[in-house]
């Protein structure tokens, strides 16, 4: 439990961020902690697991593919604790794999729709996202990315690290300078937290006001997802939960202090309706918005329609 708790701790505290890369973690934990836990019967073992997965689920509530990765990680069907044990631990490395290579074909895939010449404008830090750009420049596409700074975090200061990394040139912008450069851009390339059935993408705050300004300036507004992001509780009718994080990452509490009638709200993401999406670039291919309910029921499976 003690791995689990650090695990869990280090997306709290976002020292593991980014959609992807929590589920990955999360999976992880639970293939570690399945083949530690010990259990003199199935309903013990059970019970740990169960504890286990709601732990890990509670860190961050947006992120969809934290609870994919937890319950397509963490199911069973065998009675005895050996069998389930391996089961859990093969489940989980599927996930994990599954992932990896998620990220390889999105790039490939997405890539196929970079221009040479293009201007891509990204927001926050998505490793998706990032993985189409950095593809279509190493297939020796002339690209360049303005990329946003992202208040509060600053995660675009992660992605313009990435890009220098790869050498590909790249201007960071502050967040409300999106739709002054729009004009510049050719595209624009997000990832995402959650994708609802109607196709709606949920990712970092700001994301809409990129595709509302993408939208007015007639740009391509593609957006980088895998399979599991997209989330099958809303079939259900049940909102994806916009997590609102602490004022002291927007302003120093002692400033609020002398400030009585002033609050701070500080949500981490933000809905883009489907209708500013013009794709999906998934690990099964490109989709329009539309498709999110076939993804959910052929890719994630009914059972997750109980979430
Ligand atoms: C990160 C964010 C990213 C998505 C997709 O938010 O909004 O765009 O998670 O990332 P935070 P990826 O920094 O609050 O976790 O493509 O890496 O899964």
């Amino acid at each position: 439990m003690k791995e689990v708790q650090e695990t869990a701790e280090k997306i709290r505290t976002m020292e593991i961020r980014g959609a992807g890369r929590i589920a990955k973690a999360a999976a992880e934990a639970i293939r570690d902690y399945a083949a530690g836990l010990e259990a003199a019967s199935i309903e013990e073992f059970a019970a740990g697991i169960t504890e286990v997965s709601n732990y890990l689920i509670s860190t961050r509530p947006t992120a969809v593919s934290l609870p994919n990765a937890v319950k397509l990680s963490s199911r069973y069907s065998s009675d005895n604790v050996e069998n389930a044990r391996k089961e859990v631990i093969n489940n989980a490395n599927l996930f994990i794999e599954r992932a990896d290579k998620a990220l390889g074909r999105i790039g490939k895939i997405g890539a196929g729709r970079v221009q040479d010449g293009d201007v891509i404008m990204t927001h926050c830090n998505s490793h998706a996202a990032l993985s189409i750009i950095t593809t279509a420049f190493e297939d020796g596409k002339n690209i360049s990315v303005i990329a946003t700074e992202s208040r509060p975090r600053r995660q675009g200061l992660l992605t313009v690290r990435h890009l220098n990394g790869f050498g590909i040139p790249t201007t960071l912008i502050v967040d409300s300078a999106v739709r002054y450069y729009m004009k510049d851009v050719d595209k624009v390339i997000v990832g995402a937290d959650a994708i609802a059935a109607n196709g709606a993408l949920v990712n970092k705050i700001g994301t809409s006001q990129l595709a509302l300004a993408a939208h007015e300036a007639r740009k391509s507004f593609m957006v980088a997802a895998e399979t599991f992001k997209f989330s099958p509780s809303t079939i259900l009718g049940i909102p994806i939960e916009i997590e609102e994080r602490s004022s002291e990452e927007v302003v120093d509490p002692s400033v609020l202090e002398e400030l009585p009638h002033v609050q701070v709200k500080n949500p981490a993401f933000d809905f883009t309706p489907s209708e500013y999406i013009d794709m999906i670039v998934t690990d099964i291919g490109i989709i329009p918005p539309a498709m999110a309910y076939t993804v959910i029921k052929e890719h994630l499976g009914w059972e997750f329609g109980e979430i």
